[in-house]
């Protein structure tokens, strides 16, 4: 390949071609000293000198105009591709410094010359081309055309390239065939920074092996400032290109700036071409895999002036191009995927599955999971990547959802085009009968199942709201104002608008200590006043006296120079709320950190990312296994549940020496064997003293470890709230852990995840028979369903806050069985217990 380097000419001064350069006309000066002055014609004469001034000057400044302004010229590149017919392609193509390569681009930049040269809006302005690679199918060459043009040309020379069609052209010494022909704008100064080709790398997949390539210093180092890379990556002749990411560890997005890689379906930068731009962090369960639709594909690589990240480790192989997909289904069930999922589908496909089913059955087809994002597609239009059932398009990112036909047949047609891949869907289709589509279920209007008891319970199973529509609320429900949707009385002044129109937190008498927001929404008297539009319309922030001091209350932060701030929650919020900025203590805020910034879509059930929650701990004890969890605060400190060490049937479980902390871990079955997992040994168990093994009041413990623990990717402390912090009722948090996976089941191997949200105490404590002491918190679902469970008791309760942070909230304590209907999961509160971690740990 020819990297546009050796004949290039930095020049932008457009090069006459053809006789197309522009001519410029000056008109003639006047000239004044002819001018004479004498006698009563004196006043025309000043007249005239006046206006042969004027005159002058509209010159002058029409000239000026002429050459600085209406000629400045754009600098302009043109990249894209075209299709030779009538010359085989030779190995000696690949490598730009054979005089193979040189010849051919000779001539291809003669064909575009000469083409360019035909168009009046595009030769005056022509500056340079060059070819920089070639691929099989006979030959695509690859070029780029540079072209300098005055501002007010720009368009018509944009509209002249876009519409350009090629022709057959007879060279001076042969005939070149050319079939297809693509252009695309691209950035100048990005283009011009890629032709430097001191990062330049060519790959050619060897057959059954894997190849390995990463950014440069991966992964002693990071990537330096101010990086511009690519690589070029080639397969077989009829072959495709497979490419993983193993590892992708750059800086957060700040798309189009900062750093971020791309990958082309082309040996061209074009847009149109761009596969996926990469940026921020992926955690490694992240699916990065990607297919060419042809046999090369092209990655670059951008760094801004900052480098600070390992950057990414990759590895690539060839394989047939021969991958089928759709066709014709007369089974029964079955799944159907887009092409190599959960990879990321191939540019420029399209397959079609023609379903049949007994010709007394319907077909359903379920998909579980759906990624068709384009950017810039409204998914109400789905020009470019979609699925086509029956007519209707579907494209865009799903939540599960069916499609069902009324007859037996269903045709099922996915089409991706040139540009931007993405995962991709699985679906499963089952044919069932028209008659009774749900046997033993309801059916939603969707078409799903869901469990009988789930209609009319006031929550959205079938996810459109069909199971709750015509339902006649019971003794517990209440209707909203704006919805005919029944809903759970305790919603009723919860702070939190269930029902979208305020009208279940309308006319509520508001609890002692309360202010009564205009909205009728209840919040604490110290929240009124605090800056915050803690009442969401803003009435807890008028009538304000001036700058009051403060009062310190158990609802106030207080500073470490004693002075309060009613604020809510402003701990590393960015923003000095002490005077003495100690809110914003480097010490106090550097936690609560996750180290990868993607989340990874396509998860079995509800495993946990690896890296998601660094902070989780797996307790051990040589006779059980895993036992409890804990939750890292500092190098050497966990915080967990005090009934977890609590001596039973004969064991010590308060004695430190039987059990071992697993930092990093994932998989309990990769404790032993993964490099992120770091054991230690317990030096103290600090079980708080007033725990009550009877009501599980006070239930916390702190833990020493042996020694510290590095933090890591995996290994992270999350923070602890002030005593003031606020965790909000309907806020959503994450429980986390390797707990029973049902009541009275077997623990998970795979650490599991559920976001749950905060419940109402008052309700809370009615549901679970009046048992909630002071120290406690519920959290979950009324309608149950997701939950701790035995397992999981000590872990954290997760919550993300405004600063990006996350904060321990709770530690898995109790419950009333696991996920059971109106019996919430139980949780010390964290807020409640900060002056004893305080006291015990020094944190
Ligand atoms: C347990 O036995 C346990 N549903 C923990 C949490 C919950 C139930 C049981 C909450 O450790």
């Amino acid at each position: 390949m020819r990297n546009s380097d050796s004949n290039l000419k930095y020049s932008h001064r457009p090069e006459s071609m053809n006789g197309f350069e522009e001519v410029v006309e000056f008109l003639p000066a006047t000239n004044t000293k002819k001018v004479e002055k004498r006698g009563p014609r004196r006043k025309y004469v000043v007249i005239g000198v006046v206006l042969g001034a004027a005159l002058l000057s509209l010159t002058v400044g029409l000239l000026v105009w002429h050459f600085a302004y209406r000629n400045a010229r754009v600098q302009k590149m043109f990249t894209g591709s075209l299709r030779i017919t009538n010359y085989p392609f030779i190995d000696a193509y690949e490598n730009s410094t054979t005089p193979e390569f040189n010849q051919l681009a000779e001539k291809v930049t003669d064909m575009l010359k000469t083409l360019y040269s035909g168009h009046p809006d595009i030769a005056p302005y022509f500056s340079d081309c060059s070819v920089t690679a070639f691929s099989e199918g006979s030959v695509i060459a690859y070029y780029w055309a540079e072209f300098a043009v005055p501002a007010y040309r720009e368009e018509a020379l944009d509209k002249a390239i876009s519409e350009l069609k090629v022709q057959n052209v007879n060279l001076r010494r042969s005939f070149l065939a050319v079939d297809s022909f693509e252009s695309y704008p691209i950035d100048f100064q990005l283009a011009r920074k890629f032709r430097d080709n001191s990062c330049n790398y060519f790959l050619h997949a060897k057959p059954g092996e894997l190849t390995k390539f990463s950014s440069p210093g991966f992964p002693n180092s990071p990537y330096p400032p101010n990086t511009r890379c690519q690589w070029v990556l080639r397969a077989d002749v009829d072959h495709i290109i497979s490419l993983k990411f193993k590892t992708f560890k750059m800086d957060t997005c700040n798309l189009p700036r900062g750093d971020y890689v791309k990958l082309y379906d082309s040996l061209s930068i074009a847009e149109a071409r761009t596969m996926m731009t990469l940026c921020g962090s992926y955690p490694p369960s992240y699916n990065l895999t990607f297919f060419s639709s042809q046999n090369v594909m092209l990655i670059t690589m951008v760094s801004d002036d900052k480098g600070r990240q390992p950057g990414f480790m990759a590895e690539f192989k060839q394989q047939p191009s021969t991958m089928l997909c759709g066709g014709t289904i007369r089974n029964s069930e079955g799944v159907i995927t887009s092409p190599f999922f959960p990879g990321h589908y191939p540019a420029n496909k399209e397959c079609i599955w023609d379903i049949q089913v007994p010709g007394n059955k319907f077909v359903k087809l379920r998909f579980n999971m759906f990624y068709l994002l384009e950017p810039g597609v409204p998914v109400s239009s789905c020009t470019k990547d979609y699925v086509e059932i029956n007519n209707q398009r579907y494209c865009g990112e799903k939540q599960p959802f069916v499609v069902s036909s009324n007859s037996n047949k269903m045709m099922v047609r996915f089409r991706s085009d040139q540009s931007h891949t993405d995962t991709g869907f699985t679906a499963q289709y089952v044919s069932y009968d028209s008659e009774n589509p749900c046997p033993d279920q309801y059916t939603c209007k969707s078409g799903r199942c869901i469990s009988k008891e789930r209609r009319c319970d006031g929550w959205n199973d079938c996810i459109d709201f069909s199971d709750e529509l015509n339902c006649n609320c019971t003794a517990d429900q209440f209707r909203c104002k704006t919805s005919t949707i029944c809903k759970p009385r305790f919603f009723l002044c919860d702070g939190v608008n269930d029902c979208g129109d305020s009208s279940d937190e309308q006319d509520c008498k508001c609890p002692e200590n309360n202010f009564k927001c205009a909205n009728g929404k209840c919040i604490p008297n110290a929240q009124k006043c605090d800056k915050n539009d803690n009442c969401g319309d803003g009435s807890d922030e008028l009538d304000c006296p001036a700058e009051p001091k403060t009062a310190c209350t158990e609802l106030t932060y207080k500073c470490k120079n004693n002075e309060c701030i009613s604020k809510t929650n402003p701990e590393c919020d960015g923003e000095k709320d002490c005077a003495d900025g100690s809110d914003e203590d480097a010490d106090n805020c550097n936690c609560g950190k996750r180290p990868y910034t993607r989340k990874t879509r396509i998860v079995g059930g509800v495993n946990a990312d690896i890296g998601e929650f660094p902070w989780q701990v797996s307790l051990h004890t040589k006779k059980d296994g895993h036992t409890c969890g804990a939750s890292l605060v500092s190098p050497t400190i966990l915080i967990s549940a005090a009934h977890c060490f609590q001596d039973m049937q004969g064991t010590r479980y308060s004695d430190p020496s039987l059990w071992t902390a697993f930092l990093g871990l994932h998989d309990q079955k990769q404790r032993t064997t993964s490099k992120d997992v770091v054991e230690r040994s317990i030096k103290r168990i600090v079980p708080h003293r007033s725990f009550n093994d009877y009501t599980y009041d006070n239930d916390i413990a702190m833990l020493e470890l042996s020694s510290p623990v590095t933090y890591t990717d995996f290994i992270q402390p999350i923070c602890i709230p002030e005593s003031s912090h606020n965790f909000p009722v309907g806020k959503g948090i994450w429980v986390t852990g390797w707990g029973a996976l049902s009541e009275g089941g077997s623990g998970s191997v795979v650490l599991q995840k559920a976001e749950i949200r905060v419940i109402n105490y008052n309700e809370c404590n009615k549901l679970l028979d009046n048992q909630l002491t002071a120290r406690m918190l519920c959290a979950g679902f009324v309608s149950g369903g997701i939950d701790a469970c035995q397992g999981d008791s000590g872990g954290p309760l997760s919550s993300l806050e405004s600063n990006n942070k996350m904060y321990l909230a709770g530690i898995v304590s109790w419950g009333d069985g696991c996920a059971r209907r109106n019996k919430p999961g139980v949780y010390t509160s964290v807020t409640n217990m900060r002056d004893w971690i305080r006291q015990n740990t020094g944190l």
